[in-house]
């Protein structure tokens, strides 16, 4: 077993470290956040030892009470099952184990160039616990190559165990590889065992390895792979789905400009076997496909002027939404608006990144009192919201108040909600969520 001798000091810190080290997990996660909290829990309930790490001293706290920090789905129950049987427990400190899986954020800067600092800090953290036969798979959503900086960081802080790509002919001593996270917001429990994997090795080797592990909790097939590909995987998927959205955007604007009804278009032209349209919305909200389309954008700039474009209509929604309920107030000055949803998208409560939000803000700023915020994902309104003098209502007070009402999100509880009390004011309706 490795342990950095330049970290201690003394002999009782060397006996401590010993001792916890002698603890040795099958499963340590580093990241403790929407990915990975879920994930630990998901692999601990199939029977494996799994030690969650974080940065955040509050969440390690949280988690060894069983307790969790995000909203999903099913997740606190299990959380606190899985803590309860001893399964997962929490540290600031990375333990020695089989398996490290990284699930830390991989933002983008101001200039819109990926962020892969969290990525190399979990790197570092994990180097000189990393024992031989380890294994090391990332799984943040990452530029491609990025697994392989993740092998330099490890090659340099260890230079006594072989790592593949850093020992020429000799067989290495740890597994490398990249496996992404491909699961939905408020399914994540369920997509986490159900969906496909594409695991990917810096070696055959290291593939056929990780391969193994991910089988132990994974019904849907784990599909083996080079590291590259499967980093270019996970960046294609949500470009994909950003470049469709921005198609559906755009025919929105299309439609809106000829005084059509977009959705009808596009329920019409869905009936042809070979084209399915996605919806049009107020923008794209969330943390992965607004991001990741940037990722390839950055490496092949040259080469991504669809990819590019897409963002950039997407991106430009929300201001459409903004001028059209602005023109909408200012013809009816006396009125009020109800605005319909804050969230990224429906029947979640996460409303980071939320177009939804950023219209709201905007049109609060403007016009406070006269705005009616209805969210049946919140108590209370948002910091950005609170002060602007908008007020947070239900549905029914709502539409018996406002004159004017904005569509942002279509939660079920608003498609359920009576639809006869919106009959004669004047709505804008981002989602289609009242289309005919
Ligand atoms: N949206 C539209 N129109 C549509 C579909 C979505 O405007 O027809 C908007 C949503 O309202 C939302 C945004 O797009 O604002 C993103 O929502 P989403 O449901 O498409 O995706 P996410 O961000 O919740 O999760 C995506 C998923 N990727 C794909 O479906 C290819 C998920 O599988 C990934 O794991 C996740 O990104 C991630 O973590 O990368």
């Amino acid at each position: 077993m490795y342990i950095n001798q330049s970290q201690l000091t003394d002999d009782k810190q060397l006996s401590e470290a010993s001792k916890e080290q002698a603890e040795r997990f099958d499963v340590a996660m580093i990241g403790l956040g929407y990915i990975g909290l879920p994930t630990a829990a998901v692999i601990a309930r199939a029977g494996l030892s799994v030690r969650g790490v974080d940065i955040s001293g509050r969440i390690v706290d949280l988690v060894n009470q069983g307790k969790v920090h995000i909203q999903e789905t099913d997740l606190d129950a299990l959380v606190k099952s899985v803590v309860t049987d001893g399964m997962l427990t929490a540290s600031t400190e990375p333990p020695v184990a089989d398996i490290y899986l990284i699930a830390v954020p991989t933002p983008f800067g101001e200039d819109k160039q990926p962020d892969i600092s969290m990525v190399l800090d979990a790197a570092h953290l994990i180097a000189p616990v990393l024992p031989v036969g380890g294994c090391v798979i990332l799984e943040s959503t990452s530029p491609v190559g990025t697994t392989q900086q993740v092998a330099s960081v490890l090659a340099e802080m260890r230079p006594d165990l072989a790592i593949p790509g850093h020992c020429g002919d000799k067989s290495p001593d740890v597994h490398i590889a990249y496996c992404p996270e491909r699961v939905l917001p408020g399914k994540i429990i369920e997509e986490l065992v159900a969906n496909d994997r594409v695991v990917g090795g810096m070696t055959s080797e290291c593939a056929r390895h990780a391969q193994q592990f991910y089988t132990r909790f994974v019904r849907g097939d784990c599909i083996e792979t080079s590291a590259g590909v499967a980093e270019m995987v996970k960046l294609t998927e949500n470009s994909f789905r950003d470049v469709n959205i921005a198609f559906a955007n755009e025919l929105s604007l299309v439609a809106e400009h000829m005084g059509i009804d977009v959705w009808e278009v596009i329920r019409l032209a869905n009936r042809h076997p070979r084209v399915n349209v996605l919806q049009p919305g107020p923008g794209v909200g969330g943390h992965c496909i607004a991001v990741d389309p940037w990722f390839l954008v950055s490496s092949a700039p040259e080469q991504t002027r669809l990819i590019r474009t897409a963002r950039e209509v997407n991106d430009a929604k929300p201001a459409h939404v903004i001028g059209r309920l602005n023109a909408m107030l200012a013809a009816s000055p006396e009125a009020k608006i109800a605005l319909l949803g804050l969230a990224f998208k429906p029947n979640i409560d996460d409303f980071r990144e939320s177009p939804a939000l950023e219209i709201a803000q905007r049109i609060a700023s403007e016009h406070g009192e006269r705005v009616l915020v209805v969210e049946p994902f919140t108590d209370e309104l948002p910091p950005a919201l609170a002060d602007s003098g908008a007020v947070l209502s239900t549905y029914e007070k709502a539409m018996a108040e406002a004159e004017l009402v904005g569509v942002l999100v279509d939660h079920d509880a608003f498609r359920s909600a009576p639809r006869y009390l919106s009959v004669g004011k004047i709505v804008y309706d981002t989602r289609g969520m009242w289309a005919q």
